[in-house]
């Protein structure tokens, strides 16, 4: 395993949040291993970390101002064995091969968890919409979309959104694969009701993490009720969060972008969501103007000189990262656990470094890895994609109940992962465990292809 790991790092030395992502799981899945010695002579981790296809594309585009502009496109293709590849695309300045290899790593094994029939992709590019009009955001999704085209289809490839890509994107990317295929299919998922999407897919990250919390909950007999609330971000996941934990009785304090956090001692209720909602979606604005309307809350600019984040150093029962990758640092989780914070339920992919997960199972508060507390959202694209090929819609209620039932399916998959193997009450562990051993047999099942 050592060996493995360590070839891995010395054949792609910069790719550290791939190696991140990989040696949590590598690390957890160790009993998995020792009981199935197979698992070895059939090189399935050299397998498992080595994307089956990977795509990087240039996107040329041009802005209003009629200046030409050069993105990167990526499409990684991580594992087709129990399903056509499927995850989210990012637009973010960021983005790189080695973040996309840790997002389609870890979808792997999230849509394993989810019990329908999804293999593991991510892509998106280092374009940044940020400020940017909606005719620019549609030439480069068309531009992006003349390349991706020819590597996706509904039964090899389907893409929804992720950071930087909504309905709005989703729906520019899939009228220019319609028209170059001419071809109506659910190739995307995240699709506007009118015309192919599901209902609850917007909504299914966030309501599926505090779906999840719950479940987390139960176990110690506390109700989410009553309960005060930390979330970052405020984007889709962020928002669909704090409406479900408004429904559920719970107080949400914060939410956050990158340029600050807005802490709001009185709870952020229905009518503030609603403000942040046109705020974030149709405004496209900053989180700093929630202080300019709601003078009760307190606005803090980011400072990428600290640490730590200060919006995790508010007392409070539970948080809810539903920002970015490494959002938690060490740092970050002590002050989370001095703060009397019981619970950290990831809404992002990986947003707690591996000092701060050490952190919270030390302690023993209730820690859920995102490839399980976030799957609500890649298991509805999974409903949209069944209802599409059936070419029906279901009512909101048959989703939102599918999505509940998964969530608890996933809940009890890693506490039951978790027990089995020796780390009962663990979650990272069940998840990891239950995804691998969902994946790695499929693989063996299939031969060596
Ligand atoms: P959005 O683009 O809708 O929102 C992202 C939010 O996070 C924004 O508030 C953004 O602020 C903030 N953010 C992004 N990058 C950074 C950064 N580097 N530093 C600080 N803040 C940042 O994306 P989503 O809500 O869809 O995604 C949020 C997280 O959830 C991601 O980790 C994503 O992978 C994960 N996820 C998403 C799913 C989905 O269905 N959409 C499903 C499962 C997981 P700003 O606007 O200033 O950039
Ligand atoms: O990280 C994720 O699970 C997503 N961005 C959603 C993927 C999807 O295909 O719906």
């Amino acid at each position: 395993m050592t060996d493995i790991i360590r070839y891995m790092k010395n054949r792609d030395p910069y790719e550290k949040e791939f190696h991140q992502a990989v040696e949590e799981v590598f690390e957890t899945v160790q009993p998995v291993l020792d009981r199935y010695p197979d698992y070895r002579q059939a090189a399935i981790l050299e397998r498992l970390i080595e994307p089956e296809r990977v795509i990087q594309f240039r996107v040329s585009w041009m802005d209003d101002e009629g200046q030409v502009h050069v993105n990167r496109g990526y499409r990684i293709q991580m594992n087709s064995s129990i399903g056509p590849y499927k995850g989210g695309l990012r637009f973010h300045p960021s983005v790189n091969l080695s973040i996309l290899k840790f997002l389609a790593f870890e979808q792997v094994f999230k849509n394993a968890l989810t019990t329908l029939p999804m293999g593991g992709g991510k892509g998106g590019s280092d374009f940044d919409p940020k400020g940017r009009s909606d005719d620019e955001i549609m030439r480069f999704c068309q531009s992006f979309m003349i390349e991706l085209f020819r590597h996706i289809g509904p039964n090899t490839d389907v893409p929804a959104g992720d950071i930087g890509v909504g309905a709005r994107e989703i729906g520019y990317l899939f009228g220019m694969y319609k028209k170059l295929r001419n071809e109506f299919s659910g190739v995307l998922t995240g699709k506007s009701l009118g015309w192919g999407g599901s209902l609850i897919r917007p909504e299914a990250t966030g309501y599926g993490n505090v779906y999840f919390a719950s479940e987390m909950l139960a176990t110690r007999d506390e109700p989410l009720k009553g309960k005060t609330c930390l979330v970052s971000g405020s984007g889709n996941v962020a928002q669909f969060t704090v409406e479900k934990l408004i429904d559920l009785g719970a107080k949400v304090l914060t939410l956050s972008d990158s340029s600050g956090y807005i802490f709001d001692e009185e709870g952020i209720d229905k009518g503030k969501l609603e403000f942040i909602k046109r705020l974030k979606n149709i405004r496209r604005g900053r989180i700093r103007e929630y202080v300019d309307k709601y003078s009760e809350a307190v606005y803090t600019e980011a400072d990428s000189s600290l640490d730590y984040n200060p919006l995790w150093s508010h007392r409070a029962d539970c948080a809810f990262p539903s920002a970015t990758q490494n959002e938690i640092s060490e740092k970050d989780a002590y002050k989370l656990i001095n703060n009397s914070v019981k619970l950290v339920s990831e809404g992002a992919n990986m947003p707690s470094t591996p000092e701060a997960i050490k952190i919270f199972l030390d302690k023993n508060i209730l820690y859920a890895p995102g490839k399980a507390s976030n799957a609500g959202g890649v298991a509805v694209s999974g409903l949209e994609m069944a209802q599409n090929s059936m070419r029906i819609s279901w009512p909101k209620e048959e989703v939102d109940s599918r999505l509940k039932g998964i969530m608890k399916s996933i809940h009890k998959t890693c506490l039951d992962a978790s027990a089995e193997y020796g780390t009962p009450g663990n979650y990272m562990a069940g998840a990891n465990i239950a995804g691998f051993v969902k994946v790695v047999n499929a693989m063996i099942d299939q031969g060596l292809v």
